[in-house]
Formats: C-alpha cells, structure tokens, sequence
C-alpha cells in the first residue's frame, strides 16, 4: 500500500514500465501519482496513456504538454518540430485519450501525508485554499462545454504579474501558466515564463524559493524543469530528471521519502 510519484513521463513507455518494476509497483494495491506531461516529445504516447489509464489507483497533475496535445487534438494549435503525438492524434481511441486528460486534474493534495503536486510548482502567492479553488476553476473549463474556447485562450506569456481582479481570460491564462509552465518568479507575484535552464533571467529566481508562510510544513512536488537535473529537499521534489532528453525516469515513495530512478530507454 505505496504511494509513487512519477516524474514528467513524456511517452517513455519502456522507461516507465521499467521503473514500475524496479519499484516493484503494485497496481491493486499501490498508487500512483503523475507530476504531468505523460506524453510527446517522447515515442510512446499510446502505450503510455493506455498503460495510466489501466491502474485503478493514479492520480495525475496535467502538464502543459497534455494541454497542448488537446489543443492541437482540436486543431486550436499546430503540430511542431518536436511533437511526436501523431499516434495519438491517428488512434481509433483517441476521443477517448483526450476525455480521459480532460478529466484529470491540475493539483492534487494529500493532507494526511502533507504533501501538494503539481506540474510546474507551487508560487508563495496562493496558500492551498487558493490554489485549490484556482486549479478547480480551470478543470471546470477543461470538462466544461467551452473546453475549446479554455484552450484557444490559453496560449500566451501575458500578463506576468497576479492580482487578485485580473480579467477572467487573463487570470485563466496565468493561473494555468504558473501551474503548468512556471520556473522563475521576482517577488512579490512577477512570473517569467520565457527562460528554461538553470541560469535565472536578470532579477528574477526559482520559484521554489518563496513559499507562502501557510506552506512552510508541506512538502510540494512538481516537475516541468528537467535542467535542474532533479531537486531532493525534505520539503521539496523536483521529479523531472529529463528522462525523454536521454538521462533518467525518477519516483519518491512518499511513505518514506525513497527515490527510484531508471536509466532511460527511449
Ligand atoms: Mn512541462
């Protein structure tokens, strides 16, 4: 009875089931969490989804590569040079993938544990509350009838800065940026969300370090930030060890705070 959380999978099906082995993953009995982007950039997309789809005990935060596949999926964005999700997109279950993302969430909290997931993180602005109700009101859009309109207005790195009274397409739009996309962050509610390695921009820092003074006990998973090559704090996992860049797939049991991590397979 193991809780396990994954680190971005990005279709690396033969790494991931060769992490669940080492892990001696049991899916009657154990759970699985997932920090999100499950799919493309990677070769096994299909694999990936049906073997997820398959466990009976998972819980996934989307990532902005999930979102982008449904949006793409609805011809609301274009296929790139380093989008490998054309078996998906060709699959006879594909109306089935994207019903079962969309029903997924963008946060996940378990407070006997003390532990929050997201894709990118969790910024100082919000306490869970807050967070909770902001990750709520984007899986309503993303389940809702307007699913399509969420999507179509998603994209983009405007505005930068939270407030409270933001317009509703633009508090969307940065809300699921910062829970999707977000790395370096000025105090006290400025994002930026063009740079991706591990050298900050001019004046700004990761994100990780501020944290609202409700969170200071809580330990926060994310993962999206494959450059930092995996962080292991007690109070903070970065599980993207950029398995689909060649290096490796990575979990933390979160009963005893044990990490598992294989060699990717691509
Ligand atoms: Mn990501």
């Amino acid at each position: 009875m193991s809780t396990y959380a994954v680190g971005d999978i990005h279709g690396c099906f033969t790494s991931l089931r060769a992490l669940l082995a080492e892990m001696k993953f049991n899916p009657k009995r154990d759970t699985l969490w997932c920090c999100g982007d499950l799919i493309n950039r990677g070769p096994k997309n299909v694999e990936t989804l049906e073997l997820l789809m398959a466990l009976p005990n998972l819980k996934v935060t989307l990532g902005n590569h999930d979102l982008h596949f449904l949006a793409i999926s609805e011809g609301i964005a274009t296929v790139g040079g380093s989008d490998t999700i054309s078996d998906l997109l060709d699959h006879p279950r594909l109306p089935e993938f994207k019903n079962w993302l969309r029903a997924q969430s963008l946060l996940v909290v378990d407070p006997s544990k003390n532990i929050v997931m997201t894709h990118a993180g969790l910024p100082e602005i919000w306490n869970i509350k807050q967070a909770t109700q902001i990750a709520e009101e984007i899986e309503a859009h993303l389940r809702g009838a307007n699913w399509q309109v969420f999507l179509k207005n998603m994209y983009g790195n405007d505005p930068t800065t939270w407030r409270d009274d933001l317009e509703t397409t633009e508090h969307l739009r940065l809300a699921t940026n910062i829970l999707t996309r977000m790395r370096y962050y000025r105090h006290s509610a400025t994002f930026e969300f063009h740079h991706k390695g591990s050298t900050a921009p001019a004046g700004f820092e990761p994100w990780f370090n501020y944290r609202h003074p409700e969170l200071r006990e809580i330990t926060i998973l994310f993962g999206h930030w494959a450059a930092l090559g995996g962080v292991r704090r007690s109070d903070l996992a970065g599980l993207d060890t950029g398995c689909v860049y060649g290096r490796s797939l990575t979990a933390l049991r979160l009963e005893d705070k044990t990490y598992f991590s294989v060699p990717s397979q691509l």
